[in-house]
């Protein structure tokens, strides 16, 4: 259907022009302007892309997205001047003079909308303007550095190696060009699918519009809108994937040093952690142990016989981690060039010659992970590793950082023999790399699942691989900016994320370390790691003092460990991220985006975590709604207002929100494969009904894909006076032998388990922490945290049903 005819082309800045004609299509729209195409597709009825290209076939390829557009459900009105396509959730209007998109809600209320220039060009660059909504907020955009608040400033993504990052630098290492816009009660998700060097700009010296950019190709974008920011953000990886459940060892403590060696003293960390009783489940091998920093090799010096290191190191119960680096050394003999070669795995420029780049090793070729030849070969070479008993890997320097950092643009990546330049493939190295060693490494493992680590990535890294935050510096403000890169990885569905606990760069002071370990313990991805020539920085390097509270801290993990591995499965089926920022819950609360309160978040669904400097003994909290209570003491709070939280060294502050089932192991000992054999079930009293997963498997095969799992309801509800523990689903035998149920903040009347009443035994609780006695002005000397009059059922771990009744 011809509209009509009518270009807008300036010299300057080319914008979308006059619809000429469209097309309704089973899954959308396709639409022609005078200079441009465009089209609509429907993913779901919350979920619909807008691609527009400047070329004569749209870009089709894409790394990111795994979900196809099969979604038919929509209805198509034509009127004069706009066309409006509607789905149960969401109206979009497309204008036709000149082409513009607008999202509205059933309700008739704007969520997004095109600014005048809509989508424009200057050259090759495409721009989206939106039209900053009145009190509009930016959340989002993964690991970018500044406030949980993005109004106002500006990002850029290109995989960049920011060695000792400045808590305000951009780029870092890892692209997720996904954000979410809030207003007036409504939020919306963007992400923008295109892996040039990309520009968001939320309002940043301007007071008109947010924009998103690409140096290049298509402008391609899905627009997601949900009541809630979590199930944007289930939407954002229904379409860039999900986790599979990692392995339960990857989950406890990491300990790192760049570098461990020789051999001894990698085995005397790992027994100093057995000697001292702090739980551990992996050493991390960083780029010594390689011979000459050549990927898949020894040192014949530093590991004269790394098998039988790793024998011993599992037989204390350690899983090994070893670093990967992309950079293949030139060297006349050595065997992954010479293969390299033979095989024609490597980055090329465009008159065949293979990219050299200088690293640790010297001059390098770097193969090329869009290549699926590449990929395999690249994962066939882990095998070495995993048969000395080796199941983690680490991808480190895949932004790819070389000498100079300037890698030439012109550098050729096949793209699934598509082609493209370095301008393209920058962005998506880091997450094909991970992708390649992910899938080796699984291949090889043969049922077991591997741990995999990586530095750069893109949307959709979390298919393959977790993700931390690089090379951080040993200070408080580096400490706290940790915290919110990883929250706002997780509402870009990188749920498994974690920084360098104690600081990569410089050196840590003792309570900074403390600090430091204490948030670790409550962090997806949990890992200390240090520089070489800084000072020695394991649990016990900082004084006694510090060896307790870490102990404290990592046996508390250990202890949550129910409860993380039951967030874990829920973020690998639902993409819902592990530590949350409070904006996914409260997200219309404005104190949240507070700059005092808006490192806060929510570990899992149930605990708030209030980070705090090395330095505090006082701080202020913010408790949104609802009601509360102090991890440690039960002490109960009213939420929406600011309290004043003690936090002596000793004590990170913490809170439990009513109405919560929380799973611990008791008796957790030196690593995961070790919860004891009880379960706890701590149910807080609370206003509202609950439900919670509990889930569990064997913690290192696949098996549960087919089933091998264990998985109960606990419905706790206040009105009916009632807990219901559902029968089992699953067939996996629980490593539990027996369940109790312990009850915060209840006033019971006689109580009953499954009809017959029993009597209630109360119990003074010492949950966690032995406090230490090593500040004397602010902490009396062997004072202990205490929840008294705990209420503790012991029930029969059968696989049926369980009915509580009070
Ligand atoms: O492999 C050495 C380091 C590693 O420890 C660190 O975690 C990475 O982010 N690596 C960077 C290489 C360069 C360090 C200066």
């Amino acid at each position: 259907m011809i509209v009509s005819q009518s270009s807008s082309k300036t010299n300057l800045n080319n914008s979308l022009d006059n619809l000429i004609q469209f097309e309704e299509k089973y899954n959308g729209i396709e639409g022609k302007t005078g200079s441009y195409q465009f089209r609509v597709l429907v993913y779901s009825a919350n979920i619909i892309r807008v691609h527009i290209t400047a070329n004569e076939k749209f870009d089709e390829q894409s790394y990111a997205v795994i979900a196809k557009p099969e979604f038919e459900d929509f209805n198509l009105e034509d009127a004069t001047n706009h066309l409006i396509l509607k789905t149960s959730a969401i109206n979009l209007k497309i204008d036709k003079h000149p082409v513009r998109f607008s999202f509205y809600d059933k309700h008739g209320n704007i969520i997004n909308e095109d600014e005048t220039f809509g989508t424009s060009w200057i050259g090759e660059q495409v721009t989206t303007y939106k039209k900053l909504q009145n009190g509009e907020r930016f959340i989002g955009l993964g690991e970018k550095t500044g406030p949980l608040d993005r109004r106002g400033h500006g990002y850029q993504h290109w995989n960049t190696d920011s060695f000792a990052y400045d808590p305000e630098s951009d780029p870092l290492y890892c692209s997720t060009p996904f954000y979410m816009g809030l207003h007036n009660k409504l939020a919306y998700g963007i992400f923008l699918d295109n892996s040039h060097k990309s520009h968001f700009n939320f309002g940043a010296s301007n007071d008109r519009f947010s924009s998103f950019s690409a140096d290049s190709g298509d402008m391609n974008y899905y627009f997601i809108y949900h009541d809630s920011v979590d199930e944007i953000i289930q939407s954002y990886t229904y379409l860039t994937g999900r986790m599979s459940v990692p392995p339960m060892w990857s989950i406890g403590y990491q300990q790192c040093r760049y570098s461990y060696y020789p051999d001894k003293e990698a085995l005397t960390v790992a027994q100093t952690f057995r000697d001292k009783d702090i739980p551990a489940d992996v050493i991390v091998f960083d780029i010594h142990y390689m011979e000459d920093y050549k990927i898949f090799t020894w040192d014949k010096v530093k590991f004269a016989n790394p098998e039988k290191m790793i024998a011993q190191l599992r037989e204390l119960g350690f899983h090994i981690v070893v670093m990967c680096d992309p950079g293949i050394k030139i060297e006349k003999g050595y065997e992954a060039y010479e293969d390299g070669k033979e095989n024609d795995v490597f980055l090329k420029y465009p008159d065949g010659s293979y990219y050299s780049g200088a690293v640790w090793p010297g001059w390098c070729h770097f193969p090329d992970f869009t290549n699926p030849k590449t990929r395999v070969w690249w994962g066939d070479k882990l095998k070495g590793y995993v048969e000395m008993g080796v199941h983690g890997f680490w991808n480190d320097m895949n932004e790819i950082a070389t000498w100079g950092q300037m890698m030439p643009e012109l550098i050729e990546f096949d793209f699934e023999g598509s082609k493209g330049t370095t301008r393209k493939g920058r962005n998506l190295y880091g997450m094909q790399m991970a992708k390649s060693t992910f899938e080796g490494a699984k291949h090889h493992l043969n049922g077991k699942r591997p741990f995999n680590l990586t530095r750069a990535g893109f949307s959709g890294v979390q298919r393959y691989s977790a993700v931390w935050t690089g090379d951080n510096v040993a200070n408080d403000e580096h400490m706290l900016v940790g915290v919110r890169l990883v929250n706002s990885m997780g509402l870009t569905g990188i749920a498994f994320a974690g920084y360098d606990v104690g600081g990569f760069v410089g050196n840590s002071s003792e309570h900074l370390f403390a600090r430091w370990v204490q948030l670790g313990a409550f962090s997806p991805f949990f890992r200390g790691h240090s520089m070489i020539n800084s000072r020695d920085s394991e649990p016990w390097a900082y004084g006694e003092e510090v060896e307790e509270i870490s102990r404290n801290y990592i046996r508390l993990r250990y202890k949550l460990m129910p409860y993380i591995y039951s967030a874990f499965f829920e973020a690998a089926k639902t993409g819902t991220p592990i530590a949350r920022s409070l904006a996914i819950d409260y997200s219309h609360d404005d104190m949240i985006y507070d700059e005092r309160y808006h490192n806060q978040y929510m570990f899992g669904k149930n605990i708030l975590v209030a980070p705090v400097e090395s330095t505090k003994h006082l701080t202020k909290v913010y408790l949104p709604e609802g009601d509360w209570y102090e991890f440690f003491t039960d002490q109960h709070y009213h939420g929406k207002q600011e309290i004043i939280a003690e936090c002596p060294i000793e004590r990170l502050p913490l809170f439990v929100k009513a109405s919560s089932i929380i799973p611990i192991s008791p008796q957790a000992s030196y690593n995961t494969t070790n919860l004891g054999d009880t379960l706890e079930f701590h149910i807080y009293a609370g206003k509202k009904a609950a439900i919670y997963t509990y889930y569990e498997d064997d913690g290192d095969s696949y098996e549960y894909e087919e089933g091998n799992y264990y998985k109960r309801t606990i419905q706790y509800d206040p009105k009916d006076s009632s807990i219901k523990i559902s029968k089992v689903e699953g067939a996996f035998n629980s490593r539990f032998k027996n369940i109790k149920v312990c009850l915060h903040g209840f006033e019971l009347a006689p109580i009953s388990i499954d009809g017959k009443v029993i009597a209630t035994e109360t119990y003074d609780y010492q949950f966690v922490l032995p406090i230490s006695n090593f500040d004397p002005i602010y902490t009396e000397p062997n004072t202990k945290l205490v929840v008294k009059d705990l209420k503790v059922l012991s029930i029969e771990n059968s696989n049926d049903e369980v009915v509580i009744k009070w």
